[in-house]
């Protein structure tokens, strides 16, 4: 059975190597199981050794016995190897990475209007303008007569105020709010007065019955137009850059006399026309004038001795303007998937 001795060479060739070869715990197993398992090759030589013709049988036993020996050795060493491996994974996927970029966590933002609104403050601000503020709430006096409003002004219609029980009614406008200032303080004033305000109109893209204005009023013995020309050309030019010019068209207003309405010069296409100016070259600002006298004499102030002026503008719109937004409702919708744009 010269066949046994060469078969055990052949393993002696082969085992060793794949021992090597071997990279995980579980297919070092099977090798083990193929050579020294119950049924294994090395096992099976070493069961059938009483069959092998007696003057081999030293020789073949020793031989397998030698190789069983190695292998198992060289098994041992390479279990422990990729033991080791295995343990140095384990401690490296438990390790923490101060390299690996952290997960941002979630922060508000100011929103939109309020981030325009600001900017518009901080101006008039620094151009020594003080805050007002009042209530949303406001009676017929304040939000009309007193601005001069006569009784059939279509603005005093049901269709475009919100009247509430009792007279009272939501403030269409933020000239209230400087109606009641000045029943409280004397001349010099200059105060603006930002809020929300209130028409009845069918919400779509560019209306929504909810809107907010900045208000500002300036009143002072011998304020001019020139004063008022000025006082908004400084404002434009800090908030929409130097480059920007105002073009005043006559209008009128019950609360104001003379009156203008204010184009700005095109912040895009700086007046050459594009889309956002529907290519006229010109964006609505705001509307302006100097007090009526009429306003003066329902707050108690000397018509013949003070003047002033006035203006108005939405926020809405000019934000809109400045972020390319198209649809007035989603300063509303309290949507975080737009807000956080910003
Ligand atoms: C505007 C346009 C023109 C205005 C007038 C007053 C007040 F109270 F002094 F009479 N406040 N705001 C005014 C003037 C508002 O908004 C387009």
């Amino acid at each position: 059975m010269a066949g046994l001795l060469e078969k055990i060479e052949e393993m002696a060739g082969q085992a060793p190597a794949k021992v090597k070869r071997s990279d995980t715990l579980d297919s070092l197993e099977e090798i083990r199981l193929e050579y020294l398992g119950r049924k294994g090759l090395l096992t099976s030589i070493l069961h059938g050794l009483k069959d092998a013709p007696a003057d081999q049988r030293p020789l073949i036993g020793k031989q397998a016995n030698l190789l069983k020996n190695k292998l198992s050795g060289l098994i041992d060493q390479r279990r422990r190897e990729l033991e080791q491996q295995r343990s140095r994974r384990e401690l490296d996927s438990g390790r923490i990475d101060v390299t690996l970029p952290g997960s941002r966590p979630w922060t508000g933002s100011i929103h939109p209007l309020n981030q325009v609104l600001e900017r518009i403050n901080e101006i008039f601000f620094g151009m020594g303008f003080a805050l007002a503020e009042g209530p949303e709430i406001e009676d017929e006096f304040h939000n009309f007569d007193a601005l001069n409003t006569p009784e059939d002004h279509p603005a005093r219609a049901e269709q475009d105020t919100m009247y509430l029980e009792g007279g009272m009614l939501l403030r269409s406008h933020t000239s209230p709010v400087q109606i009641r200032h000045m029943q409280a303080n004397r001349p010099p004033v200059r105060v603006i007065a930002p809020g929300r305000v209130f028409r009845r109109d069918t919400p779509d893209a560019t209306h929504s019955p909810v809107f907010h204005q900045v208000e500002g009023l300036y009143v002072d013995e011998n304020v001019t137009f020139g004063d008022l020309r000025y006082t908004l050309e400084q404002f434009a030019a800090q908030m929409f850059g130097a480059g920007a010019s105002l073009r005043f068209r006559p209008s009128f207003f019950p609360f104001t006399e003379p009156s203008a309405e204010v184009d700005i010069s095109c912040i895009f296409c700086r007046g050459k026309g594009c889309r956002v100016c529907k290519q006229v070259g010109w964006i609505e600002l705001l509307g302006c004038g100097m007090v009526d006298p009429n306003v003066f004499d329902s707050v108690g102030y000397d018509s013949e001795r003070y003047t002033g002026f006035a203006f108005g503008m939405g926020i809405d719109r000019i934000c809109m303007t400045f972020n390319g937004v198209n649809d007035i409702r989603l300063f509303l919708e309290s949507d975080v998937a737009f807000l956080s744009q910003f």
